[in-house]
């Protein structure tokens, strides 16, 4: 009896883990795994913010915020994301739990929720992006929402892109000023594969405006991070007759086909003695840079996005040292080619640090560190090119007077 108790639930168990009570040889269904609430999740429900990142308009702040039960993101018209463009957004996805939900190689997912565009929210000539899907490694973007002018008129159209040739291609479009200044409906459906598919809905309530899909397109291309989807108004300055605005978006929802694929399961970080991970809690990542997965990596992860500009770098935070005075430090890193990261310990001159390497291995460099006793900061940084990404720093023996 008690044996076969325990093998009823074992069997439970069984298909609890493999994602519901879906049973052998069932369609897969639609689970939803995002329902994010803005009073009890606030910005906590994205996995990040880009409120102005680039400190364009600091009293603006802030441009990404909760108002009533709907998400805003204002944009004004001195807010600057580069030379060029303006963006306040939020990216990814991430539980009331706190864990990031990852859109992983051969996922379907249905992103449904609600939007209200004001008549100040123009499409433009410049682009105008209120929806993207993105992967951290990649600059192109995935796929987008975006509000284009076509033909003189202003529409709402939904588009993927080619990594080859780095192309937008509209699929869907509708004429946008007979859905702004009301609350809309909208679902984006996709399968994040080589042969995947997009298929964009627009209902205005009961109506349907736009239901469309496109089929065979490559909506995976990256090796080891995963997609993620923003939100906000992410657009081009070079347009005529720009004017202040904002979106809201309400009624947040995420669901996925079939099981959940299960977390990426990490290796420890390296505690030998003087060693500091990058992607350590802690640490500070701004502007582009951010810990993401790196299968060759210790720790699993390494910090990418540092350098190319005075906003992207990072900070390793909380290295000891018992006395001050000078200590070699060996930077682990991957590089693309020759790269150098420019590092500044505790707010000092910067030291340059060039490296030669390929982007799939480890390289190493060591340099002496000028330490003070107790705790130090070390930046990492490159105003004028993109640097390699920083798996970790290791803080060796004292540097003698040679
Ligand atoms: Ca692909
Ligand atoms: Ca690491």
């Amino acid at each position: 009896m008690r044996a076969r108790l325990l093998g009823v639930l074992a069997a439970f168990a069984l298909v609890v883990q493999v994602g519901g009570a879906v049973p052998a040889g069932a369609a897969p269904r639609w689970e939803r795994r995002w329902d994010p609430s803005p009073a009890r999740d606030g910005l906590g429900a994205f996995e990040a913010l880009e409120d102005d990142r680039r400190g364009s308009h600091p009293e603006g702040q802030p441009h990404v915020r909760v108002e009533g039960n709907a998400w805003r993101f204002d944009a004004h018209l001195e807010d600057r994301d580069g030379a060029d463009r303006m963006r306040n957004e939020v990216r990814g996805l991430r539980t009331s739990g706190g864990r990031p939900l990852e859109i992983r190689k051969d996922e379907t997912w249905r992103l449904s929720y609600r939007m209200y565009i004001p008549d100040t929210l123009d499409a433009t000539t410049g682009f105008s992006h209120i929806w993207q899907l993105k992967t951290s490694d990649i600059g192109t973007p995935v796929a987008q929402v975006s509000l284009p002018v076509v033909g003189g008129v202003q529409k709402i159209a939904a588009r993927y892109w080619t990594l080859a040739d780095n192309k937008s291609h509209d699929f869907a479009l509708a004429d946008l000023e007979p859905i702004q200044n009301r609350w809309v409906t909208t679902v984006i459906e996709f399968k994040s594969g080589d042969d995947g598919y997009m298929r964009w809905i627009l209902r205005d309530g009961r109506r349907t405006i736009v239901d469309q899909r496109v089929d065979g397109i490559d909506l995976w291309w990256t090796a080891e991070q995963y997609n993620r989807p923003k939100w906000g108004i992410y657009r081009s300055i070079k347009s005529a007759g720009l004017q202040e605005t904002y979106l809201l978006v309400k009624d947040l929802k995420a669901e996925q086909l079939g099981a959940a694929t299960p977390p990426v399961r990490l290796p420890p970080p390296d505690r030998s003695p003087g060693t500091y991970e990058a992607e350590r809690a802690g640490n500070v990542w701004e502007g582009a840079a951010e810990p993401a997965y790196c299968a060759v990596c210790s720790g699993g992860r390494k910090v990418i996005l540092i350098g190319g500009n005075v906003y992207d770098h990072t900070v390793v935070r909380g290295v000891l040292a018992e006395t001050a005075g000078a200590r070699r430090m060996t930077v682990h890193a991957l590089v693309d080619g020759a790269q150098t990261f420019s590092v500044s310990v505790n707010g000092g001159d910067a030291i340059q640090v060039p490296m030669t390497g390929t982007k799939d291995t480890v390289t190493t460099a060591t340099v002496p560190v000028e330490l003070v006793a107790g705790v130090n900061t070390i930046r990492f940084f490159g105003h004028a090119a993109r640097g390699p990404e920083l798996d970790k720093i290791v803080i060796g023996e004292v540097v003698n007077g040679t």
